[in-house]
C-alpha cells in the first residue's frame, strides 16, 4: 500500500483552517513569551525514530497471540509498512532490524526500497536468546557469558555476522541484549558471567568498524528470573567502559523496576558521554512494551527535559539512537506505533518548552515551588498544533490516526496480503 502526495494533500485540505487557527493562537503566546516557534518546528521535523522490524505484527503474550490480518510477512513488506507510517507522520524514517529475522536475500532491492521511502537503517539488532535452526551450540544457558567456550564463540560469532549485514545496509550501530543469566540461586557464578560477558564483548567490539557504536542494553529480569547479567545501567556503563570510547548503554524506558527514576539515570549517563540508544515503550508493571506515554506521559515527560538539557549541555555524548521498543496484542501495530510517535514528539515539543535559564535561577535560589510551576506550565501546554505544522511542513499529515483510518490502511493490506500474515518476531 502505498499513499499518494494528492490523498495526503486532500486530506488535509479539510483540516486545515482548524490547524491555522489553533497554532495561531499558540505560537502568538510561545513568542510573547520567548519562545521560537520556528526553531521548535524545525527539530521536531528533524527528530526521527527507528521503528523496529518486529512492532509491525500484532503482539502476543504467552498465552496467544491475536492478528490484525495484512501484516507484513517479509523484510519488504515490513518496510513497505514503515513506508506507510513515515508518509503519514514523517518521523518515522528509519528501521530497526534484527537478524536472523530480516536478513535481506538481495540487499541492493532493499536499499534501493528503503532508500525511495527515505527510511534509513539505524541499529542493528543481534539475537542470542532463541536457538537458531541448524546451530551447533544452544542459548539455552546464556550466550556471551555462558560457561561453554563453544557456545560463547558461536554468539560472538553471529554478533560479527550482524554487523556485516548491517554494514552492507548502512548501519552504523550494534545493539546487543542479552537473556543471559540464571533462574535459580546457584546456578551462575555471577563473577564468571560477568567477565564472561565482558570477554566476549570485548571479542566483538574488535570486529566494531570505525564509525560503528556497540550499544549494549540492560534489562533487570525476564527470561531470567533469579539473576540477569547485565541487570541495570552500572553493569551495561562497565561493560561498555570495558569495550572502549565506540561502545554505550542503550536505556529501554521497560527495562527498570517499579519506580526507577529513569531520568536521572539518562542525565547522569550524558554527562559521563555514554548513553548511546534509547527505547521507547511504557509500562505498569514491568516490560511491558504499551504505546508510548499511554501510562506515565509525565514521566516520559522528565525524560525529555534531560535529553532536551542533554542535546544542548553535554557535547561529550553523541547523537542517540531513538527506537521505539513496543507492540501489542490489542491494537492495530500500525495505530499503535503512531500514537507512540505522537506521545514521543509531544514530550519533545513540551520539554523544549521548559525555560532553562528560569529554571536554572530558581534552583540556585532553592525556589522549589517555582521549579515545579516552570515544569508543569510546560507540560500542561497543549503543544498538538505544533506537532501538525511540523508534520505539515515535512508534507505528512495533520492527524495521523484519522489519515490512517480514512485512507482505510488496515483494509487495504488485508487487501493486498490477505488474512494468514504472521509477522515473525517476538
Ligand atoms: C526483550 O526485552 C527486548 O524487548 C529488548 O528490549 C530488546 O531491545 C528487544 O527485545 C529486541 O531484542
Ligand atoms: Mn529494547
Ligand atoms: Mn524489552
Amino acid at each position: 500500500m502505498k499513499i499518494q502526495k494528492d490523498q495526503i494533500l486532500d486530506y488535509n485540505k479539510k483540516g486545515l483552517e482548524n490547524h491555522n487557527e489553533s497554532f495561531d493562537f499558540l505560537a502568538n503566546k510561545l513568542t510573547k513569551n520567548g519562545h521560537n516557534i520556528d526553531d521548535i518546528v524545525s527539530k521536531l521535523v528533524s527528530f526521527q525514530v527507528a521503528i523496529p522490524s518486529w512492532a509491525l505484527g500484532a503482539g502476543g503474550t504467552r498465552f496467544g497471540r491475536f492478528s490484525f490480518y495484512g501484516e507484513p510477512s517479509n523484510l519488504e513488506q515490513k518496510i513497505d509498512d514503515i513506508g506507510v507510517l513515515h508518509n503519514l507522520t514523517q518521523t518515522a524514517g528509519a528501521v530497526s532490524l534484527h537478524i536472523p529475522w530480516d536478513i535481506p536475500s538481495d540487499y541492493a532491492a532493499v536499499k534501493e526500497q528503503a532508500d525511495a521511502l527515505n527510511i534509513k537503517f539505524d541499529a542493528v539488532n543481534s539475537n542470542t536468546f532463541q536457538d537458531q535452526k541448524d546451530a551447533s551450540e544452544s542459548y539455552k544457558y546464556g550466550s556471551l557469558s555462558n560457561t561453554s567456550q563453544a557456545v560463547r564463540e558461536q554468539a560472538i560469532q553471529h554478533n560479527l555476522d550482524v554487523i556485516e549485514i548491517g554494514n552492507k545496509l548502512g548501519s552504523k550501530a550494534l545493539t546487543v541484549w542479552l537473556a543471559d543469566g540464571s533462574c535459580f540461586p546457584g546456578q551462575n557464578n555471577f563473577q564468571t558471567a560477568f567477565q564472561n560477558t565482558q570477554d566476549s564483548l570485548i571479542d566483538i567490539y574488535k570486529g566494531l568498524p570505525d564509525d560503528w557504536k556497540m550499544l549494549v542494553e540492560y534489562k533487570p529480569y525476564e527470561p531470567n528470573f533469579y539473576s540477569t547479567v547485565i541487570q541495570d545501567w552500572g553493569a551495561s556503563l562497565m561493560l561498555a567502559n570495558g569495550c572502549g570510547d565506540k561502545a554505550y548503554t542503550l536505556v529501554d524506558l521497560g527495562h527498570h523496576l517499579p519506580n526507577s527514576n529513569i531520568e536521572q539515570i539518562v542525565s547522569i549517563l550524558q554527562l559521563k558521554g555514554k548513553l548511546g540508544g534509547f527505547h521507547f515503550n511504557d509500562s505498569k508493571y514491568g516490560d511491558d512494551d504499551l504505546t508510548v506515554g499511554s501510562i506515565k506521559p509525565y514521566a516520559l515527560f522528565l525524560i525529555f527535559n534531560e535529553l532536551v538539557y542533554g542535546m544542548q549541555n553535554n557535547p561529550q555524548n553523541p547523537d542517540l539512537a531513538w527506537m521505539i521498543d513496543a507492540s501489542h496484542n490489542v491494537k492495530d501495530p500500525l495505530e499503535d506505533l503512531i500514537q507512540s510517535l505522537e506521545a514521543i514528539q509531544e514530550a519533545y515539543a513540551k520539554a523544549m518548552l521548559i525555560d532553562q535559564a528560569a529554571l536554572k535561577a530558581a534552583q540556585i535560589d532553592n525556589d522549589v515551588v517555582k521549579c515545579q510551576e516552570i515544569l508543569q506550565g510546560a507540560y500542561r501546554t497543549d503543544v498538538r498544533p505544533l506537532l501538525e505544522k511540523a508534520r505539515l511542513n515535512a508534507g505528512g499529515v495533520l492527524n495521523p490516526i484519522n489519515a490512517y483510518r480514512a485512507l482505510d490502511v488496515r483494509g487495504n493490506l488485508i487487501k493486498e496480503r490477505g488474512k494468514n500474515t504472521v509477522a515473525t518476531g517476538l
